[in-house]
């Protein structure tokens, strides 16, 4: 079972099923129980592939993932997506009310639990506001949400299950900063291990450490302390 939250990559490489090419190339990190990592760079760099390994929604073509020192392939489908909350960059709702899609796959999640769930993920005052509340129906035949609100509610879906890790896949970008800081505030209540893709250097350093990629390579991982030392690329990002 996945308790404590650890995740290795050796010498990890993936190329898309359909495509000869590696979008990401020879990847080695880890990343501790608890610890916040945040995975920076430009647009097509390899963020999002890199983050579908982790719960197997691909694997990888050469090297191998392990999670609390077993290799992936060790847990079953059922265990990793229940201990691992992964928020897509674009997510989807199902047609349903609220409740079902925050509660969907925790069958005996209680009123209190999607509400709390709700408000860490900042989006219970939003619900509150809707004609039906919790009941209202979303998703295709539902009201239209905007993409930042059908964010939060994947990121409540996610904390619900309260994740060993928890992947967030630019999933504030939609956010002003007093709520993202709320959001990121409450999330560190659940101690639990952050992956967090980021556009803004702001979000980037509040992780423990920060991981920057360019063209399907790990370029640098540290503190942003350590990253403006030793990475030009980085420099250019926050000067920018
Ligand atoms: N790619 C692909 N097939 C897919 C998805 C992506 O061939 N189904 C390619 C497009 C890019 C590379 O993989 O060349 C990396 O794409 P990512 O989505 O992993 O890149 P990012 O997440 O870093 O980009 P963004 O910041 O735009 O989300
Ligand atoms: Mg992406």
């Amino acid at each position: 079972h996945i308790t404590k939250g650890s995740v290795v990559f050796d010498n990890v490489s993936f190329a898309y099923p359909e495509s000869e090419e590696d979008v990401v190339k020879d990847i080695n990190f880890q990343v501790a129980p608890g610890e916040k990592l945040a995975v920076i760079g430009s647009t097509g760099a390899g963020k999002t592939s890199l983050f579908q390994l982790i719960p197997r929604l691909y694997d990888p073509t050469k090297g191998k993932v392990s999670v609390d020192g077993s290799p992936l392939s060790d847990y079953s489908l059922d265990e990793l997506r229940g201990s691992i909350g992964y928020v897509p960059q674009s997510p989807l709702l199902f047609t349903g009310s609220v409740t079902d899609n925050i509660a969907w796959g925790k069958d005996q999640a209680t009123t209190e639990e999607i509400m709390q769930a709700a408000k860490d993920a900042q989006i219970h005052d939003t619900i509150m506001q809707l004609d039906d509340q919790y009941e209202t129906r979303v998703g295709q035949k539902g009201v239209n949400l905007s993409g930042g609100q059908k964010q939060r509610i994947s990121i409540a879906r996610a904390l619900i299950r309260k994740p060993k890790i928890l992947m967030l896949d630019d999933s504030t970008s939609a956010l002003d900063l007093a709520t993202e800081s709320r959001l990121l505030d409450a999330i560190d209540t659940y101690q639990c291990t952050m992956l967090i893709i980021t556009q803004k250097i702001t979000t980037a350093m509040r992780a423990d450490r920060i991981l920057l990629m360019d063209e399907g390579k790990l370029l640098a991982i540290g503190t942003h302390t350590e990253l403006l030392a030793s990475s030009a690329l980085y420099r250019k990002i926050v000067e920018s």
